[in-house]
């Protein structure tokens, strides 16, 4: 008994110390944040606005482009306080994350205003921008406070990352059985699935196979993003980034095995697959996703409509995913780490809407809103304030009607990437967006009677008046809904 004693009392003083350090040491955080939190609410609140999308739906121009019609006004009259003077200045400032890349603003500006204008290059990680802009508040305040400085914390993220929240509350079993069930139907899995078929999942782990499998299941993602799907998980195998090669990025989905044991080429994937979730999607949603405010997602909708039903109907799809990451209650992992924080706002935003005639922009939205309003459903969504628009942040087009054997053709002109110049009809969108959707989620091949294209443009040669920022679709609209309110 009594050579216990100490080591019980030893136990249960350090236990006790330890309780004590760790209250003391959440009261001293929970005073510094509070402190943070009242002074930068009273004198410079920060706005987190998160900008995302899948590959290509055109992020990196439309940050670039907001920058530049904040700092230069000009075209933004439905962002009230721009139009009713209250932006005094606004300047970029240096971020608050010291190891989160910088958003290269300068040189994708300088990409679309060069003499010889081109889109910049495509990018693959994280990165952030800080904006802040003096405000003159209207009213009495703003008499007696004169005007304040309000953040905003751009950060660009890849869509493909929210992506993988799914896979947070999958095990490894579930999301292979998932995976099979989508690859069947898919030309572009063939070599894949040919590969799973000759490897036997019980024997031992041998590196080369696991290599082969997860290049080949990369290919396939690949191919798959290629043609217009957006289901494509683990999204880092998409943008590995310097994670290439590592084994938490070596895995590849396999039937289960009826008798796997540990060592087992079933078991070693399994187990990196836990890895990936536990060292590279929970950092992500616990460092950089749970303090957004704001988010917007870029959608190139008229991109899936044009590669067919099943892109749009997968479109849908990511849609409802990437919306049940906005809402917490929908996974456990994400409710554990958000403790009941959420985004405000959320814009699902149709990008490239300069490749239509404006008389086709409704009926781009319509479908964005229903595309929505499918999502909303299926995340069983509800708390954001969520809205669909259809904007261009470059507009590339100019819009022109043509003659077309005797009828009126609502075109858009453009400089093609070789350098020529093209008019350009995309396909009549129907008024009614069931009429899309639902051949989609009917498994339809191919569209009925209509054919939509889309048509890469490059930049047009701008030559801008002072204080004209870039120009754009309705770019000041998703401003006012994403910001406006906190102006
Ligand atoms: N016409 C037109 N094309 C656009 C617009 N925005 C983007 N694009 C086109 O879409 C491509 C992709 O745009 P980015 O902004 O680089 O897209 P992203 O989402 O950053 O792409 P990743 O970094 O590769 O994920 C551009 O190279 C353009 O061809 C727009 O407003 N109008
Ligand atoms: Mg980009």
């Amino acid at each position: 008994m009594y050579c216990c004693a100490p080591y019980i009392q030893w136990q249960g003083i350090r236990g006790r110390y330890l309780v004590v350090s760790q209250i003391a040491d959440r009261l001293v955080r929970g005073v510094d944040t509070v402190q943070a939190s009242v002074s930068q609410a009273l004198f410079e609140p920060v706005i987190r606005l998160g900008v995302t999308g899948l590959s290509r739906a055109g992020k990196t121009v439309f940050i670039t482009s907001l920058v530049a019609n904040l700092i230069d006004r000009g075209r933004m009259p439905q962002l009230l306080a721009a139009s009713n003077g209250a932006i005094r200045a606004a300047y970029l400032r240096p971020q608050p994350d010291d190891t989160v890349a910088r958003f290269d603003y300068e040189n994708h500006l300088g990409a679309l205003l060069s003499a010889k204008p081109h889109w910049p290059e495509s990018t693959r990680a994280i990165s952030e921008l800080r904006l802040s802009l003096r405000v003159q508040p209207s009213g009495i305040l703003g008499a007696v406070s004169g005007p304040r400085t309000v953040h905003i914390d751009i950060v660009d993220y890849p869509g493909e990352w929210l992506l993988d929240l799914a896979l947070m509350d999958k095990t490894y079993a579930q999301w292979s059985r998932e995976t099979f069930a989508r690859l069947q139907s898919r030309d572009m899995a063939a070599e894949f699935l040919r590969l799973v078929q000759g490897v036997d999942a019980a024997a031992r782990l041998e590196e080369p196979v696991a290599q082969g499998l997860a290049a080949a299941y990369t290919s396939y993602l690949t191919a798959a993003r290629e043609a217009g799907y957006s289901d494509c998980t683990p999204g880092r195998f998409l943008l590995p980034g310097d994670l290439a090669g590592s084994p938490a990025l070596t895995f590849a989905p396999l039937p289960e095995a009826e008798r796997s044991v540990r060592g087992s080429l079933y078991r070693e994937m399994e187990r990196r697959y836990g890895a990936y979730k536990a060292k590279v999607v929970a950092p992500f949603f616990r460092e950089h996703f749970s303090r957004i405010d704001r988010q917007v997602v870029l959608v190139d909708a008229l991109g899936a409509i044009h590669a067919g039903p099943q892109a749009v109907e997968d479109l849908r799809h990511a849609m409802g995913d990437i919306l049940a990451a906005f809402r917490p209650g929908t996974n456990s992992f994400l409710s554990r780490l958000l403790r009941g924080r959420r985004v405000e706002k959320i814009l699902f935003a149709a990008t490239k809407a300069d490749h239509l005639h404006h008389h086709q922009h409704a009926r781009l939205t319509g479908i964005m809103q229903a595309l929505v309003k499918d999502a909303r459903n299926r995340a069983d969504f509800s708390g954001a304030d969520t809205a669909a628009m259809s904007i261009a942040a470059l507009r590339a087009t100019v819009e022109e009607t043509i003659d077309h054997k005797g009828t009126d053709l609502d075109c858009v002109r453009g400089t093609l990437m070789n350098g020529k110049q093209a008019a350009f009809y995309p396909g009549e969108l129907p008024d009614d967006p069931g009429l899309l959707l639902g051949p989609a989620r009917e498994g339809a091949q191919k569209w009925l009677d209509a054919d939509y294209q889309v048509m890469r443009f490059a930049p047009a040669k701008l030559s801008l008046k002072p204080g004209e920022g870039l120009p754009h679709i309705r770019l000041d609209k998703a401003a006012q809904f994403l910001f406006g309110d906190r102006l």
